[in-house]
């Protein structure tokens, strides 16, 4: 599937594509709605496709560490910026078992492992491969996130039995370049594909937060609405701040209501996806995190830690949970 961006007149950006169902000023039209109105409109969606009172609960695990030859610009992992992250090898499988059974223990239902390659090698490949049959042997629901896959990768890891692939957009196709040249978008669409060619689900989704406007939060949700299927799981990190990225310079941090309200516009236009409220929670309150949970957010990673930055501890999302009386795999 290609990606076009056509700027028009007025500024506003049409994403071309095959089958496209959602455009941008249909989004604004929802984002802008009263808030009540919104709220109404995301719970009636979300009750339609999905129990309102469930949320999923995955882990992460960083297979391997930093050293990334990427230049993402918010990222720690990358190899082109002082970030004081360590790069590691690929770790050990029994390691990563071990992991993955701690996660279970801890409430997880699904393992998502992630290794800061720009595109696997097919020894390291073998590798993740025989991780994932591994946990799947423990009952979990397995994701990982190894880069860009050619056809051959994404069916290699179908085959050892994966079940998503995460691969963000990260943002929308005219912000895209300020923040990432290693790579274009039309690479990541391309792997994204080969994932559901292979018949492995998606987790796709990006970033707020990293000094884009409203505009562009927009056009990045337009995106993966109007993708040939969209993507089974959603995340939607709020930047978590890493110090010596270019992203630094220019982060605000976004009004916690806009958070909320795109949230809500996500679950409008992509019904049938879990939306995860993924990075950024630790610096959220619990209220702002109990709105976007109404909103149709019914994902979260759970954990100390995300791959290098903090996740929320145990004890405080069991008790926001049972505050709320939402069922998950921690309580
Ligand atoms: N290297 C693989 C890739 O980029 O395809 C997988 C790992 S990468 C860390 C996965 C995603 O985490 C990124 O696409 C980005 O959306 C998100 N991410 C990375 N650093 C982040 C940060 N500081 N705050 C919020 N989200 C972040
Ligand atoms: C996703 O969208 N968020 C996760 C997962 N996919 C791999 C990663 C969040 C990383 C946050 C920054 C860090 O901890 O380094
Ligand atoms: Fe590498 Fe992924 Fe970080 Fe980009 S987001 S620098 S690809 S680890």
């Amino acid at each position: 599937m290609d990606v076009a961006v056509e700027v028009d007149r007025n500024g506003s950006c049409e994403l071309a594509q095959v089958g496209e169902k959602w455009k941008r000023g249909e989004a604004e039209a929802l984002y802008g709605l009263p808030f009540a109105e919104l709220m109404f409109r995301a719970q009636s969606v979300h009750r339609d496709n999905f129990d309102p009172n469930h949320v999923e609960t995955a882990s992460l695990l960083s297979i391997k560490t930093g050293g990334c030859p990427e230049d993402c610009g918010y990222c720690a992992q990358s190899a082109h910026y002082e970030t004081g992250v360590k790069a590691s090898r690929l770790m050990d499988r029994a390691d990563v078992v071990a992991a993955a059974q701690r996660a279970k223990e801890a409430g997880a239902t699904r393992f998502c492992m992630a290794a800061a390659w720009r595109t696997p090698k097919d020894r390291d490949l073998d590798r993740v491969c025989e991780m994932v049959s591994a946990v799947k042997d423990l009952g979990m629901e397995t994701c990982v996130t190894l880069g860009m896959l050619t056809p051959k990768q994404a069916a290699q890891l179908s085959e050892a039995g994966l079940n998503f692939y995460n691969h963000n957009i990260d943002t929308s196709p005219e912000f895209y370049g300020r923040i990432i040249t290693t790579r274009t978008l039309q690479d990541r669409i391309d792997t994204l594909e080969h994932a559901r060619e292979a018949g492995i689900k998606i987790c796709c989704g990006g970033i707020i937060g990293m000094g884009e406007r409203v505009e562009d939060r927009l056009d990045m949700l337009v995106l993966l609405a109007n993708l040939r299927k969209p993507p089974e799981s959603v995340p939607i990190n709020l930047w978590n701040e890493v110090k010596g990225v270019p992203v630094n310079d220019s982060a605000e941090r976004p009004d916690p209501i806009a958070l909320v309200r795109l949230v809500a516009t996500a679950r409008i236009m992509m019904p049938k996806s879990v939306v995860r409220l993924s990075a950024g929670r630790h610096d959220m309150t619990d209220e702002l995190q109990a709105l976007c949970f109404l909103a149709g957010a019914n994902s979260i990673f759970i954990g100390d830690v995300l791959l290098t930055t903090k996740n929320p501890k145990a004890d405080r999302d069991a008790k926001l949970l049972t505050r709320l009386g939402i069922t998950s795999g921690l309580a």
